[in-house]
């Protein structure tokens, strides 16, 4: 299959969905939030995980073609949601390197966030630290820019860049989001939960909330309620499902107010 025409097909045809996986407080169980993930409907081949076409779409910059469309898709459906649903928790949309340092993003996303009557930070923007650390002071501006429009900056995959902590302080992030690996070995005993314990040490001094990925046992989850980690996603409580399975789940928790 020629993946880059069958790509740039898809983005045209609307052959691109998303689903989303709930994030949940340790403690209380309750959904705290929401990451938007891309999959392909592929008319032949079924469905194809972006493992597959994301490496494709970023040699062919149809990363940028793609990750618009993402965007005002994600906020569209907040805008749904909102109209449905009496509760305000933040969706976060995955953006690439190339994406973040083209210059448009932050135009981007006020343009999709206006197109859909949102002030900000019902939206969340996830980096890499790679993307960030590859040029601090672009990656400053950017990153305000976003936060002036009042969204929220989470650092996807936190832990397995090769970050000197220097930067933390000086770009302006909401969230930290402790990669699964990390998770992982808490439960194989491969390694301690020394890893997790300092980031979730490193987010309370510098105010910053810290989630784990990747839960997918209750001993991790008790280990992460024992570390005060606040908040977690993993297929624990929920793979990423389809916006009408994410309604469900919303209509139980507004239901129990
Ligand atoms: O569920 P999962 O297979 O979706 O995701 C695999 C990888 O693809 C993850 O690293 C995730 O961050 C990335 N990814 C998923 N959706 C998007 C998206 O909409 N945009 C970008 N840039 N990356 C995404
Ligand atoms: O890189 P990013 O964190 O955005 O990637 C999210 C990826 O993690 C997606 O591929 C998603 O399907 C996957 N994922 C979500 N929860 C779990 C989990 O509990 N275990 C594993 N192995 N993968 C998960
Ligand atoms: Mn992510
Ligand atoms: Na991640």
């Amino acid at each position: 299959m020629d993946l880059e025409g069958a790509l740039r097909r898809a983005i045209r045809e609307g052959e691109l969905f998303l689903v989303y996986q709930p994030q949940v407080d340790t403690l209380t169980g309750r959904i705290v939030g929401l990451e938007a993930l891309v999959r392909w409907n592929h008319p032949e081949e079924g469905l194809i995980l972006p493992g597959r076409f994301l490496p494709v779409a970023e040699e062919t910059g149809l990363v940028q073609a793609m990750g618009d469309w993402v965007l005002f898709e994600a906020c569209a459906q907040i805008r749904r949601w909102r109209a449905r649903f009496d509760l305000s928790i933040p969706v976060a949309v995955n953006v690439s390197g190339a994406q973040f340092r083209d210059g448009q993003l932050p135009a981007k996303v006020a343009r999709a966030l206006d197109a859909n009557g949102l002030s900000g930070p019902e939206l969340e923007i996830e980096v890499t630290e790679s993307t960030l650390i590859d040029d601090v002071e672009a990656a400053a501006e950017t990153l305000t820019a976003l936060k002036r429009r009042g969204v929220l900056i989470a650092l996807d995959d936190f832990g397995t860049g090769y970050s000197s902590l220097s930067y933390l302080h000086r770009l302006p992030i909401d969230k930290l989001k402790i990669d699964r690996s990390f998770i992982h070995d808490l439960s194989t005993g491969a390694s301690d939960a020394s890893v997790p314990r300092a980031i979730v040490g490193l987010g309370r001094s510098l105010g910053l909330s810290v989630i784990a990925e990747g839960v997918e046992t209750q001993e991790q989850l008790q280990l992460l309620r024992d570390l005060a980690c606040e908040s977690y996603q993993g297929f624990l409580f929920s793979r990423p499902v389809p916006a009408e399975e994410v309604e469900r789940l919303l209509e139980k928790l507004t239901a129990a107010h």
